[in-house]
């Protein structure tokens, strides 16, 4: 047995999970059956009610079909079985018993329906908008504080443990779908319209999400993080960056970074990175691309293909060329910039750091 189909056994099967990521990448599980969302909860106290009724009439026509055969077994019976043709009153339990076993799945299918899909009143709502390959999550009641605009970031999504967040998801180029399966069902990302639903964890953790929809080359490579924060830790994070205006460039390399973010560099071909990328509190407000007002308080590259000190080592080969890392990337490629150009990015990029106590990583253990 290779490791991957040993890890499917020995981690996946037990607990009905499904395993994530490859040796070059950190592993993290995901978990449709986690019960600390109150969706997978809903749904899978559904499901127990039908997994008991499919054992009831699986015991029922068991039992019918063992008592009809011992009952008319040739050796009691030797004479010829009475012949008739029809049977009113069993043709009538026929229908009448799966009419209520439908009908019961019906009203328990309906019902969980109606406790899952309504928007609580006092949901937290996010906007998580797809784009090829790529999330941005947008938290629309969270206005920037003297700014215009909202809180935004790119790629890792910060909720509060213990409330309902309202998605409303919607794309910018192709269908997307956004699901992180800990925390609740799964939903297309369309483009030109907004669906709405909830999701939710009691667990504050690192949750992972995915685009389930074949979306392109990089559609595997299309993740996202769900960070749950206890409820007073979220409230400093929102509020750290509602008041964020990121820091000035201080080092050299800090301030020649900054310039090629903000002006280009013509003498190396490189555009502008502001005409695609924003970041709270200076003139760059571009979305074509993630937003990168906290990128140095981030944890992951391009969209969750690479984490912790991979995500570090790699921030200049993607900036260089993207595409060599991520098959389809829509980043145009920086080939022209030195190294020093691309280290200096790199270094102004790492500033953009949210308060101490405001950021997120590390607070909360990876689920
Ligand atoms: C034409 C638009 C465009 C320009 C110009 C551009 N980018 Fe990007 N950038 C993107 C897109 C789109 C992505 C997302 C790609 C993906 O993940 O598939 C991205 C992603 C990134 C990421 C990864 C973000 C994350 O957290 O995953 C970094 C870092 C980045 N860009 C830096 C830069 C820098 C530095 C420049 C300027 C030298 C720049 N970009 C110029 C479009 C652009
Ligand atoms: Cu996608």
């Amino acid at each position: 047995m290779n490791t991957l189909t040993r890890q499917f056994f020995s981690r996946a099967l037990p607990s009905a999970t499904l395993l994530l990521g490859s040796a070059a990448l950190a592993q993290q599980t995901i978990n449709v059956g986690d019960l600390n969302s109150s969706y997978n909860r809903n749904i899978w106290y559904m499901s127990i009610a039908v997994i008991v009724m499919a054992i009831l009439i699986f015991v029922g026509v068991s039992y019918a079909l063992f008592y009809t055969v011992n009952k008319f077994r040739e050796d009691k019976r030797s004479a010829e079985p009475e012949q008739f043709h029809g049977n009113n009153r069993l043709e009538t339990v026929l229908i009448v018993v799966p009419v209520i076993i439908v009908t019961i799945i019906t009203i328990l299918a309906a019902r969980t329906m109606a406790i899952v899909n309504p928007t609580p009143k006092d949901a937290l709502h996010v906007n998580a908008t797809g784009a090829k390959f790529w999330w941005a999550f947008e938290y629309p009641e969270s206005k920037v504080q003297g700014g215009t605009g909202t809180v935004t970031n790119g790629n890792e999504l910060v909720i509060p443990a213990g409330r309902q967040i309202a998605i409303t998801a919607t794309a910018k180029d192709v269908i997307h779908a956004f699901w992180a399966p800990n925390l609740g069902g799964q939903r297309d990302a369309i483009p030109g319209s907004k669906k709405t639903w909830q999701i939710d964890t009691d667990k504050p953790g690192v949750y992972q999400g995915n685009c389930t929809v074949l979306c392109g080359p990089s559609h595997a490579n299309m993740r996202f993080k769900v960070v749950a924060l206890p409820k007073a830790q979220y409230d400093t994070f929102i509020a750290a960056a509602q008041a964020y205006k990121a820091p000035a460039p201080v080092s050299t390399s800090e301030k020649n970074g900054y310039t090629i973010f903000m002006q280009g560099k013509a003498s190396a071909g490189a555009a502008a990175c502001l005409s695609c990328h924003r970041i709270q509190g200076t003139q760059a407000a571009g979305a074509v691309g993630p937003d990168m007002s906290f990128f140095g308080s981030r944890n992951t590259l391009g969209a969750g293909i690479y984490e912790g000190q991979a995500r570090i080592n790699h921030i200049k080969p993607w900036i260089k060329k993207c595409v060599d890392l991520k098959p389809g990337c829509l980043m145009p490629a920086y080939e022209k910039l030195s190294d020093q150009d691309l280290g200096d990015l790199q270094a102004y990029l790492l500033s953009l750091k949210l308060p101490e106590n405001a950021s997120y990583w590390g607070k909360v253990p990876v689920r």
